[in-house]
């Protein structure tokens, strides 16, 4: 149904409601800003209002994910697991909105499809999927980094008669897997996540794997109502250590290097971390096991070692253990019995690189070698990362400039939070941002915060419009890929350098900041202290 064009006028409008679009709102109507929230969803939550498949949940620590910035949500939430599973935290974001009372300032199922800067008017012009219009002085995007679900390119999708759902675009009501013949496809942090959730009750799963990726425990437990009593009476020290660290995980990097102990302390060391929770073997390694390639070729060893003990057939762990990048090179999916699933009568695992998918059938997938007949088939395919969701609305800046065209080679932001160009544009956990690269809720507040000092300076000053200076820019994307430049992870495709083939990006960018969290905060600082360094105000 196409909405009335009366058009809506608000000083900041905000596109998407999850965590960075819910903390952007309370914190600019707390500072008396007329401000509106739309929403695509149909509430709040984004990440996590949209992936509901089995199996979903945080691999940060619950407790170093929530948000700090109101010490009575802090004294009145209690998590049960210390990595908590989709459902609570989704109940997570509904408490905030409920609590804050953030609904009534939000227009939900509101799929933003252009945006275009007036330079006559100084405003932002949004037209929704169903006709409404806003216009605003500021735009912020909290569109997310990794909120554009992908599909497989492959011939005959719609084809297939069975159900079929995409881990990030999943269904409301229950599925059930009982009895069923299930095809997944896609190994990476929610197909791990998946497969073993849905390896408990199913008849007989097929796994398609195209790139294993390496996996390594999560190690979850419940938290008693003692334990968090007393987690909440460490809060403050919580977020102090995440403050200090790379990724703003509770996990600090050895301040040693990997090659200079003797390969039993290493060997020793890497079995502490492997025993430890959460992302502890990837963020608490050795200070040069991701920048060095013999470090990381031991580090990669112990994990090969490790899978092999795991899985019961040497010729499918042969299949798991990635060939073409070392551990933590790409996101590292944790998992809770992953590789045992394999071992189970009811699973097998088909390798893409053997044997490509080559179209998918009424009945099922057939590959170059096999047709396979199924009643489910589940999209674990990911997303056109951290600019895709950008790519889906038509952004357009000054001189009716397309976003889309300026970042045909990859992005190119000053801080991540502003592009030359684009006027009053500020983009929340956009690329080059080193929330990208977070434990995100730490990295929001900083983003969120920032981005609100700066409008409450503007107001102040009598100023309407920002812009990031080209120079500053460029000076910034060329530190963003100084500092990418020293990770092996460059030399591998992920969605943290932009390879998708499902849309058809073939070159590698970098897509996030690895200077760290710290780094990046004072980088902010210092472009406040100088009075919006790199930025025209007028
Ligand atoms: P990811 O990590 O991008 O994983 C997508 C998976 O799907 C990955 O194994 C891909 O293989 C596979 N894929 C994608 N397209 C195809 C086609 N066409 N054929 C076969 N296999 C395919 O997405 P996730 O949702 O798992 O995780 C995204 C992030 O969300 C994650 O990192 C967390 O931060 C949260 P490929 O590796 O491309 O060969």
């Amino acid at each position: 149904m196409v909405k009335s064009t009366a058009i809506e006028r608000w000083e900041v409008a905000v596109i998407g409601a999850g965590l960075s679009g819910m903390y952007q709102l309370l914190k600019l109507r707390q500072l008396g800003f007329k401000v509106r929230v739309y929403e695509a969803g149909g509430d709040v939550g984004g990440t996590w209002y949209w992936n509901r498949y089995p199996g979903c949940r945080f691999d940060s620590e619950s407790w170093s994910y929530v948000f700090s910035f109101s010490p009575e949500v802090l004294r009145e939430w209690s998590w049960a697991e210390h990595f908590s599973g989709q459902p609570e935290n989704l109940r997570y974001c509904e408490f905030l909105a409920d609590k804050f009372d953030l609904r009534r300032d939000i227009t939900f199922g509101a799929r933003a499809r252009s945006a275009s800067w007036d330079d006559g008017a100084r405003e932002w012009e949004l037209i929704f999927e169903d006709g409404r219009r806003a216009r605003s002085r500021f735009l912020v995007t909290a569109i997310g980094p990794l909120s554009a679900p992908t599909m497989p390119n492959i011939a005959g999708i719609g084809d297939f008669k069975g159900e079929a759902y995409h881990t990030g675009l999943w269904p409301h009501h229950p599925v059930s897997f009982e009895g069923k013949r299930v095809a997944v496809i896609g190994t990476g942090a929610s197909g791990v996540q998946l497969i073993t959730e849905v390896a408990k009750t199913v008849g007989h799963m097929t796994v398609f794997q195209r790139t294993p990726n390496w996996c390594t425990p999560l190690r979850n437990s419940r938290i008693s109502p003692q334990e968090m009593e007393s987690i909440r009476n460490r809060y403050d020290d919580i977020f102090r250590r995440c403050r200090e660290t790379w990724g703003c995980f509770i996990h600090t990097a050895d301040h040693r290097n990997a090659m200079d102990l003797s390969p039993e302390e290493r060997e020793a060391a890497f079995e502490k971390l492997y025993n430890e929770p959460g992302f502890s073997f990837w963020q608490g390694n050795f200070r040069d096991a991701l920048i060095d390639k013999a470090a990381n070729d031991e580090m990669t060893k112990f994990v090969i070692k490790k899978i092999r003990a795991r899985v019961k057939d040497q010729r499918i762990a042969d299949k798991l253990i990635p060939t073409n990048h070392g551990y933590g090179t790409r996101r590292v999916p944790l998992e809770s019995g992953y590789y045992e699933v394999y071992n189970q009568p009811n699973v097998k695992l088909v390798d893409l690189r053997e044997t490509p998918i080559e179209r998918v059938t009424e009945k099922g997938l057939k590959t170059s070698d096999a047709d396979y007949e199924f009643d489910m088939i589940v999209y674990a395919t990911g997303f056109d990362a951290i600019t895709g969701a950008f790519d889906r609305i038509d952004i357009r800046g000054k001189g009716d400039q397309k976003l889309k065209d300026k970042w045909a080679d990859g992005p190119h932001t000053y801080l991540g939070l502003n592009i030359a160009g684009f006027p009053n544009l500020l983009t929340l956990v956009g690329p080059h941002n080193a929330a990208t690269f977070c434990n995100i809720p730490r990295c929001i507040e900083q983003n969120v915060e920032f981005v609100s000092e700066m409008l409450v300076h503007m107001r102040e000053k009598g100023l309407k419009r920002l812009e990031a200076t080209h120079e500053a820019e460029d000076e910034w994307t060329a530190h963003v890929y100084d500092t990418g430049n020293k990770l092996l992870a460059m030399q591998v495709d992920s969605w943290i350098t932009g390879v998708n083939k499902n849309v058809g990006r073939q070159k590698r960018t970098f897509m996030a900041y690895a200077g760290g969290a710290p780094k990046y905060r004072q980088k902010c600082e210092e472009v406040v202290a100088h009075g919006y360094e790199g930025f025209t105000l007028r």
